[in-house]
């Protein structure tokens, strides 16, 4: 093994060093950016800039730790010894090399490895893979990046770039864009849909755009943590931030410094990095770009635009339908969560970031915070390299994909779960246009049908404003859930497609309960703050304030209608009446939430549910920071506790919460619990469970014209006729 020597050597002059010396890596809980400034200023560095949902991780000195005591931030040694951390951290990679499960990804590469791994590439498929530098760094390091698409005239196919490397030491973020090169040009030889995709398509990707940096965190003498670039500001501190350095906003005081020592120093002037002039010019002559990635580590976060500001970027339903889109796709894959929602909400604001640069420019632009959720930070384990590249590949494509379907639907109060058996549910579908392509308005039009199996009904939806619909989805009366897709037309007379391909949406058959919309009030019990009426949209020291109304009338059950909840709270109810359930022997729990409220290490929030006077058993409770913006219909299978009882209560709990930050806390609306209707049998009218002569005599004895819903219009196109006759026939 002549690799051997090489690795101890490297290990060696890592320990060599002694830079980490007196160093520990510690998690803060930092209150505020004034705090963390000042233990920048003290020579504290941060691994994660400011993040409010949580502990935020950086690398002190004893002084330091001293300081941030004295400020009262709770600080919590994780590793006092870096050196000993680094070492193990080089260990696993050793061994991942050794054992070599994912090839190629089962360690991270040099930047040198990578420009090689790009050439190879292109060499391999020079019809569709192009390299070409994009800039040069100040230590003279050439900045790489890769064009692939379809052979032939690409000059009116749209443009989507990815990036990864910004901050030098999120090593992760350079080995995805290298899968997602890897796939799209393996998928070009084997995979019809990606070479459709980049017949439409220009790719552009470039996997460092801090070469500096990156070497910086491999080199002997070298920092493991380094962020920036290398500029020599002649002081005692190297680099800007690179992604604080775009003309946007720049240098606008959200997360950001002056002071050269900083991580997230601004430099000199906007655009002054030669890193990031080489990407504005590469930009600059992308004139179909619609779409950009800029990866990062860590969080698992799907980051819309603004980072700058709180106000929703242009056509914000189409930016949330993408970003939810991409971390579906990611979830997919192996069942990790990436949260999606803007920077304010989720992390922090950050000025001069570069995906508000291309926001800006007119492109649908995100900043993807690669694994792992937090510790162990940006030494993600090599055994996970390779799942974070498949998850974020998913990812990719789910934005190739959306780029080529230019009209987007999304549902505004959430795709329906479950509706009550023979009834028209009406909801709010928006429809809206992409790119430039408008919307033939008195196209739209629902098909569905009852049951997988048969014919599909077509039905016109109507359009109410803006880009709003109000879809009547007919529910079987027999139990058989209700299959459906959209369609509209654009006034180039194309047809499009909601969901893509052959998918389809479904919604299941389910019998009320018992339901509170809450515009009167239910009187149930209450302690605390918890009571009955219009909220005022107060509160929001922290996530965002209360909602101004409910989900459907003014009034609601809150914690708080006024504002925040308190700190220092104990547990506070609000219980239901018991409700009786004999009846049925599955229950389901249907409401709409608007709620903020810390994370768990922190603040609570939960949902228990009692049976027959028994003990309260918790059926939800906060697994992570909440800050609802929209009011959101949440289901929850409740059976177990519900299924074989007489009665129960529910009950939502505020608290406890801790000695500080103040959430705006529960509002709840639209109580419902449901019972799902066994399956029905298709081309039953009657409900009888067959399908016979009475069928067929229901259907000729109402012929024509069918309000509503009926039973005998088993093709739910709203007339009772021959198609569905031959429904009965076709399933005797
Ligand atoms: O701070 C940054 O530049 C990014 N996070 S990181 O930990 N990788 O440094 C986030 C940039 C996007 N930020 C917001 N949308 N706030
Ligand atoms: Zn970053």
């Amino acid at each position: 093994m002549m690799i051997f020597p090489t690795i101890t050597l490297t290990i060696a002059s890592i320990l060599s060093t002694g830079q980490y010396d007196g160093l520990s890596i510690v998690s803060t809980r930092i209150e505020n950016p004034k705090q963390l400034q000042t233990l920048r200023d003290a020579g504290g560095q941060s691994l994660a800039c400011f993040d409010h949902a949580g502990p935020t991780p950086m690398i002190l000195d004893a002084s330091q730790i001293k300081l941030a005591q004295k400020m009262q931030i709770d600080v919590h040694i994780l590793e006092p010894n870096i050196d000993k951390y680094l070492l193990e951290f080089e260990q696993s990679r050793q061994q991942a090399r050794a054992r070599g499960v994912g090839g190629w990804y089962s360690d991270y590469k040099t930047w040198s490895q990578i420009n090689s791994r790009l050439i190879q590439v292109e060499q391999g498929s020079p019809e569709i893979a192009t390299v070409f530098t994009v800039g040069t760094t100040h230590e003279n390091r050439n900045i790489q990046g890769i064009r692939i698409t379809a052979p032939g005239d690409s000059s009116q196919r749209k443009q989507i770039l990815w990036n990864g490397c910004q901050h030098a030491r999120e090593w992760v973020a350079v080995m995805v864009p290298m899968y997602i090169i890897d796939q799209l040009v393996e998928g070009w030889y084997s995979d019809p849909e990606i070479q459709s995709l980049l017949e439409s398509t220009e790719v552009i990707v470039v996997p460092i755009v801090n070469p500096d940096g990156y070497e910086f965190t491999y080199a002997a003498g070298g920092d493991r943590f380094w962020r920036k670039n290398r500029r020599n500001n002649s002081g005692s501190c190297e680099g800007v931030d690179l992604n604080r350095n775009w003309g946007y906003e720049w240098n606008g005081g959200d997360s950001t410094s002056t002071d050269t020592c900083s991580d997230v120093y601004v430099g000199p002037g906007a655009f002054s990095e030669p890193e990031v002039q080489s990407m504005r010019d590469l930009v600059n002559q992308l004139p179909n770009l619609v779409a950009h990635i800029d990866f990062h580590s860590y969080s698992q976060l799907v980051l819309e635009p603004w980072a700058s500001s709180n106000t929703p970027p242009p056509r914000v339903n189409i930016v949330k339908a993408l970003s939810s889109d991409i971390s579906e796709a990611i979830a997919s894959i192996h069942g990790e969560t990436y949260v999606a929602g803007t920077g304010g909400d989720l992390l922090y604001l950050a000025d001069g970031v570069f995906p508000d640069w291309t926001t800006d420019s007119g492109a649908l632009s995100y900043t993807i915070e690669l694994r792992p959720t937090g510790s162990p930070g940006f030494d993600l384990p090599p055994n996970e390299i390779l799942p974070t590249c498949e998850e974020s590949f998913a990812g990719a494509m789910a934005m190739l994909r959306f780029v080529n379907q230019p009209v987007s639907f999304t549902f505004p109060n959430g795709e329906p779960q479950f509706c009550e058996a023979g009834l028209l549910h009406t909801f709010p579908l928006s429809i809206e246009s992409i790119f430039e392509e408008s919307i033939n308005e008195n196209t739209a039009v629902l098909h569905v049908r009852y049951g997988s199996d048969g014919q599909f009904a077509t039905r016109q939806i109507q359009h109410t404003s803006g880009s709003i619909y109000e879809v009547q989805l007919p529910v079987s009366m027999c139990g058989l859930e209700s299959e459906y897709w959209f369609t509209v037309e654009t006034t180039d007379g194309t047809t499009h497609r909601h969901p893509f391909g052959e998918d389809t949406f479904s919604v299941g058959v389910a019998t009320e309960l018992v339901g509170w919309n809450m515009d009167t009030n239910p009187n149930w019990s209450t302690s605390g703050l918890w009571s009955w009426g219009t909220p005022t949209g107060g509160g929001g020291q922290y996530g965002n304030p209360d909602p101004t109304g409910g989900a459907t009338g003014s009034k609601v059950y809150g914690y708080n209608l006024q504002g925040d909840y308190e700190n220092n709270l104990q547990e506070k109810h609000l219980t239901t009446s018991s409700i009786d359930v004999s009846n049925a022997n599955q229950v389901k729990l249907q409401f709409s939430r608007y709620l903020n409220v810390e994370q768990p290490s922190y603040d609570h929030a939960s949902i228990s549910v009692k049976a027959n006077g028994g003990n309260w058993t918790s059926i939800w409770s906060n697994t992570s920071e909440i800050t609802d913006s929209n009011w959101q219909t949440l289901l929850y299978d409740i059976s177990d506790v519900a299924g074989p009882a007489e009665s129960i209560e529910i009950r939502w709990t505020m608290g406890d919460t801790d000695s500080s930050w103040q959430y705006s806390g529960w509002n709840i609306d639209d109580v419902q619990l449901f019972a799902p209707d066994e399956s029905g049998v298709i081309g039953d009218v009657n409900c009888d469970g067959v399908v016979d002569v009475s069928d067929i005599l229901n259907i000729i004895s109402n012929w024509g014209v069918c309000e509503s819903v009926c039973g005998e219009d088993i093709v739910p196109d709203g007339i009772i006729s021959v198609s569905d006759l031959l429904q009965v026939i076709g399933n005797w």
